[in-house]
């Protein structure tokens, strides 16, 4: 193998990126989480002359270790480092002093920052394919993702965009399924022609259908935080779901996770004013667990005996 794309294995704009590299440079892909980036980085294949990393990122307390990694394999492989995860300035000095090519730029979602790096090569069509990525990561208010997005039918460009980012959630426990979408996107397949993709997202469709009925039915409101047990993969959905069945400021989804931990999903409406993720991070590290997050979108692990303290210190805390 000469050349390889390592992307998000979670997400449209991850599978977008893949798919952009691939149009373009012919790559073969293997799709990752930013728990397995590190072992794919530790175990590249031989004589690999061209990497890719897009919508991949570390936190801050293994940047050193990631900027090591890509130091030690720039001496033998040409790197293009492609992310929009935000980055401290100083860790952005630091990746930017080392031999590999890195675009990196808040503003945009991974799969137009590819897109735009790569568009010379690319055929047009390869727009709408950085478009799902934009929609999906709710980056399409950009000044780039706007120009673009005038340019087609904006309805077909939402319902390509739900139909993949439904089938992946259908599916994104098997690990072909994600694999099968990058290989059918880098062909410039529309997403509503990839055989399975209609029938799987509105299986999906039906799947949080549900769910609504069921978290008004199990979850329970305090003051201001509504809460609920799941056992459904993304926690992030339920406590999105809680907001709109209890009107709530905030949401929390839990689930638990052998032996004694319980890890939690929060999200928030604007009528929360405090920074979700800075809050629990500090509600959570009191309370012997760990979290953090955006300031509407957040999580946490801690122990089982701990959870209800937790979500109750929590709601006192958007309270005030
Ligand atoms: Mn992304």
């Amino acid at each position: 193998m000469k050349s390889l794309c390592l992307s998000h294995v979670k997400d449209i704009d991850g599978i977008s990126s893949a798919a952009l590299v691939r149009a373009s440079t012919r790559s073969e892909f293997m799709l990752v989480d930013y728990d397995s980036l590190f072992d794919a980085l530790e175990n590249l294949p031989e004589g690999l002359e061209d990497l890719y990393v897009c919508d991949l990122g570390t936190d801050q307390s293994r940047f050193a270790a990631f900027v090591d990694i890509l130091g030690r394999l720039s001496r033998t492989i040409r790197i293009t480092y492609i992310d929009h995860h935000y980055l401290a300035p100083e860790d952005r000095a630091a990746l930017k002093r080392l031999p590999i090519e890195l675009v990196h730029n808040v503003g945009d979602c991974a799969g137009m920052l590819t897109y735009l790096h790569f568009k010379d090569s690319l055929p047009p069509e390869a727009a709408m394919v950085a478009l799902y990525a934009a929609v999906t990561d709710y980056m399409d208010d950009s000044k780039k993702a706007k120009a673009i997005m005038q340019t087609y039918d904006r309805h077909m460009i939402m319902l390509e965009s739900s139909l993949l980012s439904y089938a992946l959630a259908k599916n994104g426990k098997d690990p072909e399924y994600p694999r099968m979408l990058v290989a059918k996107l880098a062909e410039m397949r529309l997403p509503h022609q990839i055989p399975g993709v209609v029938e799987e997202a509105i299986a999906q469709a039906d799947v949080v259908a549900r769910l609504i009925g069921r978290v008004k039915h199990e979850g329970k409101m305090l003051e201001n935080v509504a809460y609920c047990e799941t056992k459904q993969t993304s926690t992030g959905l339920v406590a999105k779901l809680l907001l709109g069945a209890f009107g709530a400021p905030v949401g929390v989804a839990f689930k638990r996770k052998a032996p004694e931990r319980v890890e939690m999903s929060l999200r928030c409406t604007s009528k929360c004013e405090v920074h979700l993720g800075k809050t629990i991070g500090a509600i959570a590290a009191k309370h012997g667990g760990s979290g953090g997050g955006h300031a509407r979108a957040a999580g946490c692990t801690v122990p089982a005996s701990e959870m209800l303290k937790v979500i109750r210190e929590l709601d006192q805390a958007v309270a005030a």
